[in-house]
């Protein structure tokens, strides 16, 4: 037994090939419109492939496609083999796949598999009654004890939702409350039933046999809970509490995925899986992506985009200098032995990158390039979220009619019941809403940004006037240009991809060095990640060196050595001719 563990622990590097890949996000509804209403879709999708081969991505995670009823834009799926009329059908992704794998780009579907839909039939059967066979399949519990059904907390826990509020509703029909971690209109699958578990391994190996490449695994670290349900210490104003120690890396997590790699994916090559994970700790991203307990090959972390949250995500905290630097080292260190890092800093549930970790007004193109710098050179695989590629700004919402997501409008309301500070609250959503990264891709300077001839489903940012992808594609200096030489970089370069990591410090927090080696090979990035310029010359034996990139463009040392300074969000990428350096 121990033999065949060690045995498969020597795994080729063909095996681990996402190492060298850069992994690109495409959010639907938000890319790109093919048939003009206003919403994006895969004939959008197809249409703009050659930007991704432009760029030199090697992976398309999708987030959903599915039918759906869309009340939290497609992360309730009712139908997991079924493609929604308002993205397209079988033929246009059928399409998609093809015209990706021509360009050598693989294809990562999300899978939402924590919980479906309430119109999923599972759950309409399930519903129906108490005896119904996929009644085992969700979450039902009666009211607390010596409660009322449907009375002020008569739910049979305390937590409180992602989506605010209580994480049970009442369904009439039986008198039972179903478990819902996010939406009401979310009901959380049940994993703990067998027939259940073997239905979503079919339908995996459903999609992989159809041609995806993988997954990208929706909360997949919640699948597991405590059975006792126990209540949380509640928070003193609503009553509810976080039961997040309940639900999030449960008793049965290792166990189901093991299961899931076992059932799914053994046998299998040259596919990716990536496990989101909210509150993951580092020793359970070591146990989920040690490569010889064959889980996952790598988890989304929220450690660094929790660092502005307050009380709640909406209640803001001013970043600490150096405290986003600080993180993600902590996190290069943890997972150094076993693991592996997805590297990001953006997605489709996070403000945009550069105006929440960089300068988005006088430092725009510097911090939009300094931070992925700085991010895309540690060890792991990166991950560009659409828009991040030209340096895409957070969304202009200057009224909460404004607002799309589910998350921002539920809070706002819950907010308004509770008599809280709306102007406070409407800060904090537009600093940290969702909606921020779900803007209409900027692909030139027209009406609506190129993205649709309809007005969008979500207001365009108005700056698309100057910043959009048209306007940067032939200048080397843009955005895009640099994030085409960082992914380039990471193609050619085995030190990046296979290299360790070890920060090298200097006194001042904002910058944010590190070393890699690979064989016998070095490389040094040093980044500032700051508004103000910062003396190098703690750093002197950095200093010798050949630059490979700079993002202010120039091409060799020799004016860095003479200024033996960092200018604002300035960074570079060094081979070093001193040893040790
Ligand atoms: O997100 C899970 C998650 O924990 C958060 O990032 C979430 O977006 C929320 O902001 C918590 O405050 C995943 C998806 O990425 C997200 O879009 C879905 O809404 C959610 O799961 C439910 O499926
Ligand atoms: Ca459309």
């Amino acid at each position: 037994m121990t033999q065949t563990v060690q045995a498969e622990t020597i795994l080729s590097d063909d095996a681990q090939w996402w190492k060298s890949a850069v992994v690109y996000q495409i959010y639907p509804r938000s890319f790109s419109d093919g048939n003009g209403d206003g919403i994006g879709d895969l004939r959008g999708i197809i249409q703009r492939v050659p930007h991704l081969v432009e760029l030199g991505v090697d992976v398309v995670w999708l987030s959903p496609i599915y039918c759906s009823p869309q009340a939290d834009a497609g992360y309730d799926i009712s139908d997991y083999q079924g493609i929604d009329p308002l993205f397209g059908d079988f033929a246009d992704f059928d399409e998609l796949v093809s015209l990706l794998h021509e360009n050598q780009i693989k294809l990562v579907m999300d899978l939402v598999v924590n919980h479906t839909s309430d119109e999923h039939p599972w759950f309409i059967e399930s519903r129906s009654s108490t005896d119904n066979p996929k009644r085992d399949w969700y979450w039902w519990r009666d009211a607390r004890a010596g409660k009322i059904p449907g009375e002020a907390g008569a739910e049979p826990t305390n937590w409180e939702s992602f989506f605010s509020g209580p994480t049970w509703t009442l369904d009439e029909a039986t008198g039972q409350y179903y478990l819902h971690l996010f939406a009401a209109k979310q009901p959380d699958l049940n994993w703990e039933n067998p027939e259940l578990r073997t239905e979503i391994y079919s339908m995996m190996r459903w999609w992989l046999d159809r041609g995806v490449d993988g997954f990208r695994m929706d909360v997949i670290n919640l699948i597991s809970k405590d059975l006792a349900l126990p209540d949380a210490v509640p928070d003193g104003v609503t009553g509810l509490g976080d039961g997040s120690p309940f639900y999030m890396n449960g008793p049965k997590l290792h166990d189901f995925l093991a299961e899931m790699h076992r059932e799914v994916f053994a046998g299998r090559t040259g596919y990716l899986t990536v496990g989101e994970m909210p509150g993951v700790t580092i020793e359970e991203a070591l146990l989920s992506t040690d490569p010889a307990r064959r889980e996952l090959d790598m988890v989304f972390q929220f450690e660094h985009v929790g660092l502005d949250h307050g009380e709640n995500k909406f209640d803001i905290r001013e970043l600490r200098r150096g405290a986003l630097a600080e993180n993600l080292t902590k996190w290069q260190d943890g997972l150094k032995e076993r693991g592996w890092n997805s590297l990001y800093l953006s997605n489709h549930d996070q403000p945009r990158a550069v105006s929440r970790f960089g300068n988005d007004g006088q430092f725009w193109r510097e911090s939009a390039t300094a931070l992925a710098t700085a991010l895309h050179l540690q060890r792991g695989t990166p991950y560009i979220y659409q828009g991040e590629e030209i340096g895409m700004t957070n969304g202009v919402f200057s009224s909460i009619d404004a607002f799309r997501d589910i998350e921002s409008l539920n809070f706002f309301a819950h907010a308004q019941e509770a008599g809280l500070d709306l102007q406070r609250v409407k800060y904090g959503i537009q600093r940290n809403g969702r909606d921020n990264a779900r803007t209409p891709v900027q692909w030139n300077d027209e009406e609506n940004a190129g993205f649709s001839e309809a007005p969008p489903w979500i207001g365009v940012n108005p700056n698309h006037v100057w910043l959009n992808a048209q306007a940067q594609y032939d200048d080397p200096k843009s955005v895009f240009g640099h994030y085409r030489e960082l992914v380039n970089l990471r193609h050619k370069s085995r030190v990046i991809a296979h290299g360790t990591f070890e920060r090298i410090e200097h006194p001042d927090s904002a910058i944010f060095a590190f070393r890699r080696e690979h064989d016998g090979e070095r490389l040094i990035v040093v980044s500032n990640l700051s508004d103000s310029n910062v003396d190098l010359s703690p750093l002197e034996c950095v200093l010798e060196g050949s630059v490979v990139l700079s993002n202010y463009g120039e091409a060799t040392l020799d004016p860095l050595l003479a200024r033996r300074e960092l200018r604002p969000w300035e960074a570079v990428v060094l081979e070093p001719t001193i040893l040790p350096c």
